[in-house]
């Protein structure tokens, strides 16, 4: 626990958020409060900025949690990667996420640059600028959602 509470923060500090974002489950079932509405998650603004290599890219995206239960990101997969792993950076490095992502309810998980990102390797065919790259990430409560980044330039910032 006290590993995860230290990513957590880390976290926090990358994204420029509170700690209160990294709340995660922790305050469900207040008292007096009625049943929670399940998680209700949208992912949006998926891109891969055009990688050096033509087969290893990253993609980044923004979770919203419009629901009132916290969910996790378990896993994401590519069908056109052979792999494909989420991973937090930090100024010096970069390191394999494990345990999920939590998206709080009524919050957002963001996956980008300088923060969290998702690695894939052994792309087959390599990104063309403009084409899509088929994600599909597995949420504990939502289940699979099937998102379609577009293969924009290296320099490429998406609008806040
Ligand atoms: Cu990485």
């Amino acid at each position: 626990m006290r590993r995860t509470a230290v990513a957590c923060a880390a976290v926090a500090a990358a994204l420029g958020l509170g700690l209160a974002a990294c709340a995660g489950t922790d305050h469900q079932g207040a008292a007096g409060a009625g049943p929670a509405s399940p998680a209700k998650i949208a992912v949006t603004g998926a891109y891969v900025p055009m990688p050096a290599s033509p087969d290893m890219a990253v993609a980044y995206f923004d979770i919203n949690n419009s629901g009132g239960t916290a969910d996790q990101l378990l896993s994401v997969s590519a069908p056109t990667a052979q792999s494909a792993e989420m991973d937090q950076s930090t100024a010096t490095s970069m390191s394999a996420i494990t345990g999920g992502v939590t998206v709080p309810a009524h919050g957002s998980a963001l996956f980008a640059r300088d923060g969290k990102h998702v690695m894939l390797m052994g792309l087959s065919p390599a990104p063309v600028l403009g084409h899509r790259i088929e994600l599909l990430l597995t949420f504990r409560q939502a289940g699979t959602i099937t998102v379609q980044a577009t293969v924009q330039p290296l320099t490429y910032q998406p609008a806040s």
